[in-house]
């Protein structure tokens, strides 16, 4: 390193892969897949990486130093004597540490500058060729799907994309591909926001465009309050070049455009279910058009695709229609043509546990959307039926039912509530919707809970019907995650209703 280089100003000049990052002292916080990928990319650079957690699976723990940096496993409620003796730099925290826990607040103390792993990707993100545009996408729900729906429409382009971040793959993971891309569509949750909005230094993320889908009640135990989750997805907007898409239906995503800090010339976008203004995309005539990316906007739109089409490819549900538009908006603001989205939609299909039908038995459809994993989710995934068998609860992370209760209470035939704790979701029932037959699982072997729910949901449903697992709640007081609750639902619809399935499973339910 230059002498005269001095450590508070060093990491000002740590804005390329090929800056000098020869042992930089770095404190990597976490060692899931973020902290792993942190970890190894600091390595490969040559800083002196000291890796803290308090669980790492053994696979990854084994190859820390293979990669050649150093795990520490403590509880973190201090930080142990190993991470003092390293006197680090720069502390790159995994998205999951809220700002409260203990390491933060040491870091903050101690002046230590901490940096998200979004943060590290972008000043390293240069590894190979010309760096990919970032395209950045958040809100409560629907990110994962918009994402990949903006990234299936650009490769149709014939554009080399990477669809990363909250979705599951890092972004540093992207960066370091040899091929390199022309395009990151990055999905970032508040947690990464939260850490993006305190970014230093002059090269800060600069998105090509940006979309905050909308905002609901979530993560409010790890914020803190519902102001500092909302500020922390206004980020998403911060300096954004070419367009700023947000919800028509949801004024706070147009404030936050508003408020945002962008680049000189960036457009605002809406994208809505109704009649498009000009500058929106939305819907006329059951035709999706753009309003915004044409030159004759306030007399012509381009059609990009209509709701019968969508149907037939089980993505008609409003709120996907919603995610639809919103991705059409920013495949759009890149140049991807009309017609290549519609031919991107045409292949498209929903991951599983998002709103999918599992199968149709005495007119009664089975319906597991697992993924409606707050209040918002739920709302979206009810509001697409007429008539409900609701399985609701689980873990509801500080967040309240009642309203998404009493909305929804004329289109339930019975609600099933399950999770450890069901006493708030009982509560709102008892006081929303005191006439809707409720029963609850009590099993407390969890391995049971879906059969229980699935036998109790059968002898609620009547043909018309569709039985929604739709929690508004996370899963973990009773299973591994959302995906293995939505496979156990699936298994026990499977078991009790598998042989008796209605001929022409197409035509039930109604979407
Ligand atoms: N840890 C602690 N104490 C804490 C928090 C975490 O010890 O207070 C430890 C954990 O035990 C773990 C490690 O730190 O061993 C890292 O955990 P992490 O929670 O930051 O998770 P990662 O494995 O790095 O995965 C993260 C995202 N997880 C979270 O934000 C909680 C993943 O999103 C994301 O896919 C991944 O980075 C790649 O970017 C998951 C998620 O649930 C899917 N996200 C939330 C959501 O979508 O609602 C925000």
């Amino acid at each position: 390193m230059d002498p005269e280089v001095t450590v508070a100003n060093r990491l000002d000049t740590l804005t390329s892969w090929h800056a000098d990052w020869s042992g930089l002292r770095v404190g990597v916080l976490g060692l899931g897949v973020t902290g792993f990928s942190v970890a190894d990319t600091l390595a490969e650079l040559g800083a002196d990486v000291l890796v803290v957690a308090s669980n790492a699976e053994d696979a990854r723990a084994g190859l820390i130093d293979v990669i050649g940096a150093r795990l520490v496993r403590s509880d973190l409620d201090a930080p142990p004597a190993e991470l003092l003796d390293h006197r680090p730099e720069v502390l790159v925290v995994s998205p999951g540490f809220s700002p409260t826990h203990p390491m933060l607040e040491w870091a903050t103390e101690a002046g230590i500058p901490v940096w998200g792993d979004v943060e590290l990707a972008w000043r390293v993100r240069d590894k190979v060729g010309t760096p990919a545009e970032w395209i950045l996408v958040t809100g409560t729900n629907g990110k994962t799907t918009t994402v990949q729906l903006t990234a299936a429409m650009m490769a149709e382009a014939g554009l080399r994309v990477a669809p990363c971040g909250n979705i599951g793959v890092p972004v540093l993971d992207a960066i370091r591909d040899p091929q390199g891309f022309d395009v990151l569509v990055v999905e970032l949750s508040s947690y990464q926001l939260h850490y993006l909005a305190g970014q230093a230094g002059e090269d800060k993320v600069t998105p090509y465009s940006s979309v905050c889908l909308n905002i609901a009640d979530d993560h409010l135990d790890w914020h803190g309050s519902l102001e500092a989750y909302i500020d922390a997805k206004g980020e998403v907007y911060s300096r954004t070049r070419v367009a700023c898409v947000y919800n028509r239906s949801d004024p706070v995503t147009e404030d936050l455009v508003r408020r945002a800090d962008v680049s000189e010339g960036a457009r605002a976008i809406g994208f809505g279910l109704g009649v498009p203004g000009p500058s929106d995309l939305g819907i006329v005539d059951g035709i999706l058009v753009d309003r915004a990316f044409l030159d004759d906007r306030f007399t012509s739109a381009l059609e990009l695709t209509t709701i019968e089409e969508l149907a037939a490819a089980g993505l008609a549900a409003p709120h996907i229609v919603a995610n639809i538009l919103a991705a059409a908006a920013l495949a759009r603001s890149f140049g991807v043509s009309p017609a290549i989205i519609r031919q991107a939609l045409l292949g498209f299909s929903l991951d599983a546990h998002r709103i999918q039908l599992v199968l149709t038995a005495g007119g009664i459809g089975w319906i597991n959307d697992s993924k409606a994993t707050n209040p918002h989710a739920a709302d979206a995934s009810l509001r697409s039926y007429p008539s409900v068998v609701w399985i609701v609860g689980g873990l509801l992370k500080g967040v309240d039912v009642s309203d998404l209760v009493s909305r929804h209470a004329e289109r339930l035939r019975g609600a099933v509530v399950i999770g450890v704790d069901r006493s708030a979701v009982l509560a709102a029932f008892e006081r929303h919707a005191p006439n809707v037959p409720v029963l609850e699982v009590t099993t407390v072997d969890t391995g049971d809970v879906m059969t229980e729910a699935v036998e109790l949901a059968s002898g609620l449903a009547a043909s018309g019907d569709v039985v929604l697992l739709a929690p508004a709640a996370a899963s973990m007081d009773q299973f591994a995650d959302y995906a293995e609750r939505g496979r156990e639902f699936t298994e026990a619809v499977q078991e009790r209703w598998g042989g008796l399935t209605d001929e022409r499973p197409d035509d039930q339910p109604p979407l």
